[in-house]
């Protein structure tokens, strides 16, 4: 549907144009510029005959291909990602010296990914999983990598867990399976045995592992981290993302039904977004704190596996990023781009946060041998904007030609270039460091389930129910009786009531482990910012409806709804039993955006049934059709319907008799179907249908 713009398929050298043919048409060439003749035959010995080695275009081609692939990220590996631009709301430099946050009239460029953890590149959008939010920002001063989750805290406390914590969300090396999930034995294993985990769990099981669209998602930059103002004044921020869309997400068995049906689901999205110029934004703020504070928090700021409550430390806003551009090529683009949080500019600096530490190494090392050189700067995605000049030289695919005779510094051959510059330079904070050298987890991070307690007691009951199921879900796919009733003992730490639910799920009831938690569970003050759902902004901006129709549809209808839902910046496509045009109820041709079969309901937000009425019969013999309808409701959608689709209702064991969410469109006014939809869902079905 989308159309994007063709661009040239020309690596033009340097100052050339093109070869032309005689029609004007650029000339095909091998890699060295030498013009094809013929790229439909290989070099042989007569038509019938050998080939012969010597065909070096033949050679060329398949050489090329055959090395196209590099390794894939060692997490991470399936994600999309675009540009875009990052525009302070005012000058903070009271806070950092960052100026692309000093300059409230200075635009920066942005390119941001998002990503799965788990699954390989060919896996689905729509597993359970953490989901990658990483921007590079191109500023004056250097290229500033934040790179964040979709959730604010983390599995572990130490970088050095985190091959162990990967291999087990990993397909198990025996058997490679399963693939982009964690609802396996090693997974469920590792997390049991590392209490660290639990409050992460809780966000995972939790629809924040399963967002509606990249653009209707939370992120964070989950570490602590220092900001340092011109005067070297610090403090210790944590980054927030906010959508302006306000943070959906699906249902598991809509997620599920998706994997299939479009395992692109959220890449189609931002994709189809950009390409129609809904632009999707994100506002950018910190939660500022002293060192002073933290020492005051009854957690340890250091440690990833715990937030602060928003209601402790409220969020400054800082600016806005809109994504505005998809990428010309997916591979020299969203698969070499190249994140580091040591990616770093003056103003902003680590923490001693253990896991920001291990990170800070992991990175800069996965970069090397995924892209095969320490030269990967200079490709384009990775280049800074700004210039930069330095003496590191040589090194496999250096594409720069650095002149000079000199490279090294300090030099006084070369006077006048490249000499360091204390006052514009990075200068870490001079924090005060002392102590043994030691291999100990820190006392102050051993309360492992109070802030799970605090996640899942602020959360809204359909949120909760969601959790419960996530873990019941996840921990029936554990083959292995002695892991689930080890995470059913931590979830009597978590909750007693949460475990109850999934111990009864799982037919398991009284028989969690007795685990012992290192220090007493806190029951502090739930935190109602954490709950996606009580904060959502009431709108469908953003979001589709579907609207099942048939050659005859009403055309008033269509229109009534394109109409309300254009007002309401949200997106309309028309699902029809054929995917070739048809005439509306007034004659004009239609042309459907999907063929029923291929669009199950769970693609749309919300839906409208709107068949001619001659038609009726033949889709009452369609699963697709019945499914559509049955799985919209079940998956709490608002359905608009006509008077036609009632037999499809019936069918679909629909009830439509003052049911709230279902609603006779010949009757209502389509208003009353958009202001429905806006409620997102329909949480009072839940309970009903699952
Ligand atoms: Fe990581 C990729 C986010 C912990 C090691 N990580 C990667 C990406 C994101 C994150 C968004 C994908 C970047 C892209 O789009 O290219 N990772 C996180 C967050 C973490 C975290 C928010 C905890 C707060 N990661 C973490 C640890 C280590 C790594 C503790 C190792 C000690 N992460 C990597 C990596 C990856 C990576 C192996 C794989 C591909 C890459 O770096 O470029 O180095």
């Amino acid at each position: 549907m989308a159309k994007k713009s063709s661009t040239s398929p020309l690596n033009a050298g340097k100052g050339g144009e093109p070869h032309q043919t005689a029609t004007g048409k650029p000339v095909l060439t091998t890699n060295q510029g030498l013009p094809v003749a013929d790229d439909q035959n290989t070099l042989t010995v007569g038509p019938r005959g050998p080939q012969l080695l010597e065909d070096f275009m033949m050679r060329e081609k398949i050489t090329h291909f055959d090395h196209e692939r590099i390794p894939e990220r060692v997490v991470h590996a399936r994600g999309y990602a675009a540009h875009g631009c990052f525009q302070a709301y005012e000058s903070h430099a009271d806070l950092t010296a960052a100026d692309f946050l000093s300059d409230p009239k200075k635009k920066t460029p942005v390119f941001c990914r998002f990503s799965t953890v788990a699954g390989s590149q060919g896996s689905h959008d729509t597993a359970r999983d953490v989901r990658g939010f990483a921007v590079k920002f191109y500023t004056e001063q250097g290229n500033y990598d934040l790179v964040g989750n979709n959730m604010p805290v983390f599995f572990i406390q130490d970088g050095i867990k985190f091959p162990d914590l990967i291999h087990s969300v990993k397909p198990a090396p025996d058997r490679a399976f399963p693939q982009a999930q964690s609802a396996h034995d090693t997974f469920w294993d590792f997390v049991s045995l590392n209490a660290e985990a639990m409050h992460m769990l809780m966000w995972i099981m939790s629809d924040r592992a399963i967002p509606r669209s990249f653009r209707m998602m939370e992120g964070f930059g989950v570490h602590t981290f220092r900001m340092i103002n011109q005067k070297g004044e610090s403090k210790f921020v944590k980054f927030h993302w906010r959508p302006k869309l306000g943070t959906f997400s699906l249902i598991w068995d809509e997620a599920v039904k998706i994997g299939g049906a479009d395992p692109d689901f959220n890449r189609r999205d931002l994709f189809n977004a950009i390409e129609r110029g809904d632009y999707p934004e994100w506002e950018l703020s910190v939660q500022a704190f002293t060192e002073e504070q933290a020492n005051e928090f009854d957690f340890d700021v250091l440690d990833a596996t715990k937030l602060i409550p928003e209601e402790i430390v409220p969020l400054t806003p800082l600016g806005k990023m809109v994504l505005d551009r998809n990428v010309d090529n997916f591979f020299a683009e969203t698969e070499q781009v190249a994140f580091c949080p040591s990616h770093v500019v003056p103003g902003i600096d680590f923490s001693n946060d253990p896991l920001l530490q291990g990170r800070l190494f992991s990175y800069l090392d996965t970069q090397l041998s995924r892209l095969g050189s320490p030269n990967f700067h200079q490709i384009p995605v990775n280049k800074p904007k700004c210039p930069f000049a330095n003496f590191q030289r040589d090194g496999h695919m250096q594409t720069e030609v650095p002149t000079g005779r000199v490279a090294n510094e300090p030099n006084s051959l070369d006077d006048g270039l490249l000499r360091e510059d204390p006052k514009r330079g990075f200068h870490s904070h001079p924090s005060d460091e002392a102590g043994s050298k030691l291999r100990v987890r820190p006392e102050s991070f051993a309360d492992y389930y109070s802030q799970a307690r605090l996640f899942y007691r602020s959360m809204t009951e359909p949120e909760q129910r969601h959790i419960a199921a996530g873990f019941a879900f996840e921990l029936g796919k554990c083959e292995e009786a002695k892991i689930r009733t080890r995470m059913l003992g931590h979830l009597q730490n978590v909750d007693a009531s949460l475990a109850d639910v999934v111990a009864e799920s799982l037919g398991m009831k009284g028989q969690a482990d007795d685990i012992s938690p290192r220090v007493p569970v806190q029951d502090v003050d739930a935190s109602p910012a954490l709950s996606q759902y009580a904060k959502a902004p009431k709108s469908i901006a953003g979001k589709k409806i579907g609207v099942l129709v048939t050659e005859g549809s009403d055309s008033k209808l269509i229109a009534a709804i394109r109409k309300a839902a254009k007002a309401e910046q949200a997106v309309v496509e028309l699902i029809a039993p054929k995917i070739g045009p048809m005439k509306d109820s007034s004659g004009k041709t239609v042309h459907p955006d999907h063929f029923l079969s291929g669009a199950p309901s769970s693609l749309f937000d919300n839906v409208v049934v709107a068949p001619e009425k001659s038609h009726v019969d033949a889709l009452l013999n369609q699963s697709a059709a019945i499914d559509w309808i049955r799985d919209a409701f079940g998956h709490l959608k608002v359905i608009g319907y006509t008077a036609a689709a009632m037999p499809l209702m019936e069918k679909a064991a629909v009830p439509t008799e003052g049911e709230v969410g279902v609603i006779d469109l010949t009757n209502a006014k389509v208003a009353d179907f958009i202001e429905q939809a806006k409620e997102h869902r329909i949480w009072a079905r839940e309970t009903e249908v699952r």
